[in-house]
């Protein structure tokens, strides 16, 4: 397996070409470059970061990063080294010898890959001449004003001429390049004729991008967008030219999901040669209640955060209230955020006539902020002072108890505690008063009057008020287990959250609905995102998995609306038992998304035994697989609350006798073809509904 059927011959000024012939891994060093390698940005960061281990397992000493150098990044997620390979220490100093700086280390993460980072800023004097090389090669010009396209550029020529200085000592060399910012790279490359192989991979196309944010009516009109019109009206003509020439200059083209694919062909131009679902670094627990313990403390650090932010105003059962939350890069209506809160005014109705329940939501995008509000600190200084009082008391009533019962007396209960423990206790209550509603948004806001998300919460009037029982909270920055407000890391906060909702309407792939899953945590998305168009493909019953697809695409705004009130109503009806067996199987789908199985289909295999061979054509990678509809779900919906876990009328919130491994292992002997790792079962499509039992 760790044989390439690949083959190159450098034929000086000529593109290479490739043979049958079987060349070793060791032969040949693959690069990957992206603008995100050690710079977290969005989600190619954790494409390249989870995928790390499993191609360092594979490649060794022959795999490399590549991106651009940012100091403090380094710093702090880098440990600096010197390269094992004299090829690259060769075309490290070529470059250095001419003043540009590169930094070589490994990069601080599971599999510890190996980085090469480009400084920008000292070879920004080289942009002209490298605007003009740009421009003599393919027509493609780059406004001075456009920082990002010419640091793109910037990095693009650095690593053009590194690959053609690397290319005099190995000629065995893979580039594979993700999206257009590091697209440069690669046109350069090709148009030099330096003897590589390259890849190219899109994780969003940026007309896409840009035409969904504006409210287009993108997937119905797909193939009928005047494309170079449309970049040129919002001014990303050049963005998109270095864009759609990186795509028809690489030798394999590839993308996240189906559904981009079919949007590249359109807005690109070409059909992409192979799609490569994105995955994660799955970690199996041993036992089934791990991952479930570890909800509950994560929930119980939630809980505290909520009771100080709603303190004087906390007149709901935290036992009986939800943790709902969106996150992601702050895309207004590409993340859905507008038609969760439209969601949410409705779902807020429903539960003020019908039910106990009150869900707090919290929005986790980041937007220009002046640091946390002075209400949100507060509310968690008042929360550790009650805290402290109750805990000084405790001691002081549980010392004067202990040493009355060591003179073998009971104390008197009424004067165990004296006037001043009264005094205190009644100041700490004092301090919980306030005159105004809890804050919906943690952040003083830059753009307060204009910020979408607030501006929809003020026009649904969701304004965290004793009646309401739904919540906001607004946390406009990625979460860090340093914060002083909400000290959680992303992972941990997940894991706390009872529901993940990312109603998203574009949305190439989609990491968040999968980062709950791997945790267990039930998700909704919507057959426009990729994650969604995975799951809906292969499994039977998504929703009895806790994975709700909202249909964006073939119902209008209002009707997916009611559709997505209808699965958080729905969810929040369900009790605790039925949740707890709902993140069961939830969590049973995470094998699914594990870079170990999609990294079998990826797109090297292919490109390198296919695409250069003899045959090049690429069946779809994870046919013949289904997961069946669990176990545990009655036949019929009829028979059951629709897609949810079987219902009991008895309620059983309390009943955590339950035996939750039994009955996931009973649904796991149900699965005929266990999703074995590397054992991809043949068989015959499920049709959906169709029972598994
Ligand atoms: C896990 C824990 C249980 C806890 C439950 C809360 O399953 O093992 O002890 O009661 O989480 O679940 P909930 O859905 O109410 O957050
Ligand atoms: C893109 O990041 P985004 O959130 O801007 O790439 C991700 C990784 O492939 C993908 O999951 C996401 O849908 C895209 O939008």
């Amino acid at each position: 397996p760790l044989s390439r059927s690949l083959s190159m011959t450098s034929l000086s000024g000529v593109l290479p070409a490739w043979e049958e012939d079987e060349l070793p891994v060791e032969d040949l060093l693959l690069f990957e470059v992206a603008w995100e390698v050690t710079n977290k940005v969005g989600g190619i960061y954790t494409v390249i970061q989870t995928k790390a281990k499993i191609t360092v397992d594979e490649w060794g000493e022959n795999y490399y990063m590549m991106g651009p150098y940012f100091e403090q990044n380094f710093k702090t997620q880098v440990e600096g080294c010197e390269p094992p390979n004299p090829a690259i220490r060769k075309a490290m100093d070529a470059l250095i010898h001419n003043g540009c700086q590169v930094h070589f280390g490994r990069w601080l993460i599971e599999g510890s890959p190996y980085v090469i980072l480009f400084d920008i800023g000292s070879a920004a004097w080289n942009l002209d001449r490298w605007k003009g090389d740009l421009w003599q090669t393919c027509s493609i010009g780059l406004p001075y004003h456009d920082r990002e396209a010419n640091d793109s550029l910037i990095l693009g020529s650095l690593i053009a001429w590194f690959f053609k200085e690397v290319s005099w000592c190995s000629p065995n060399v893979i580039g594979h390049f993700h999206e257009w910012q590091a697209g440069a790279g690669l046109i350069l490359s090709r148009s030099r004729k330096i003897p590589m192989a390259t890849v190219f991979t899109t994780h969003a196309t940026l007309l896409g991008r840009y035409l969904c944010a504006g409210n287009a009516d993108f997937y119905n009109n797909l193939d009928k967008f005047n494309i170079d019109k449309e970049a040129g009206e919002r001014q990303i003509y050049h963005r998109y030219c270095l864009e759609r020439a990186a795509v028809h200059c690489a030798h394999v083209f590839t993308t996240v999901s189906q559904i981009t694919a079919v949007e590249a062909n359109h807005m690109l131009h070409r059909k992409p040669d192979v799609v490569t679902p994105n995955g994660l670094n799955v970690k199996k627990f041993s036992a089934m209640h791990e991952f479930q313990n570890l909800h509950s403390t994560s929930k119980i650090r939630i809980q505290e955060f909520v009771r100080g932010h709603f303190y004087g105003h906390l007149d709901f059962n935290l036992e009986k209230t939800l943790f709902f939350f969106i996150a992601g890069r702050y895309e207004f209506s590409n993340k859905g955020a507008d038609i969760f809160l439209e969601s949410l005014s409705r779902l807020n109705y429903l539960l003020r006539v019908r039910n106990d329940v009150t869900v707090v939501v919290f929005f986790i995008m980041p937007a220009k902020t002046n640091n946390f509000n002075v209400e949100s600190l507060k509310g968690q200084a008042v929360r550790k002072q009650l805290w402290d009082t109750a805990h000084t008391v405790k001691e002081k009533f549980g010392k004067k108890l202990y040493d009355a019962l060591l003179t073998g007396t009971i104390p008197d209960m009424n004067s165990i505690l004296d006037r001043d423990d009264f005094t205190i206790m009644k100041r700490a209550i004092y301090a919980t008063q306030r005159h105004s509603l809890p804050p919906v948004t943690t952040h003083n806001m830059l753009d307060d009057s204009t910020d979408p998300i607030l501006s929809n919460v003020r026009r649904i009037g969701l304004f965290n008020s004793r009646n309401d029982r739904v919540k906001i909270i607004f946390h406009p920055e990625f979460l860090s287990s340093t914060s002083p407000l909400l000290p959680m890391d992303y992972e941990d906060f997940v894991r706390g959250c009872n529901l993940g909702v990312f109603p998203s309407y574009y949305e190439p792939w989609g990491y968040t609905p999968g980062e709950c899953t791997v945790m267990g945590i039930p998700s909704v998305t919507t057959n426009l995102s990729g994650f969604g168009c995975f799951m809906e493909e292969h499994v039977s019953d998504p929703a009895a998995y806790g994975i709700y697809i909202v249909d964006r695409r073939f119902r209008s705004p209002e009707e997916s609306c009611n559709q997505l009130t209808q699965f958080m109503f729905s969810f929040c009806q369900q009790s605790r038992r039925q949740r707890i067996i709902q993140r069961n199987r939830t969590e049973r789908l995470s094998d699914l998304l594990d870079w170990r199985y999609l990294g079998r289909v990826s797109a090297w295999e292919r490109e390198n035994h296919q695409r250069y061979t003899k045959s090049i054509t690429f069946p779809p990678q994870t046919e013949g697989f289904r997961y069946p509809r669990p176990y545990s779900v009655p036949p019929s919906p009829s028979a059951s609350l629709h897609s949810t876990p079987h219902h009991s009328d008895v309620e059983d919130d309390d009943d955590e006798s339950y035996d939750e491994d039994e009955e996931a292992e009973r649904d796991r002997l149900n699965i005929k073809a266990p999703f074995a790792l590397g054992a991809m079962p043949e068989g015959k499509k499920k049709q959906p509904g169709e029972s598994g039992n």
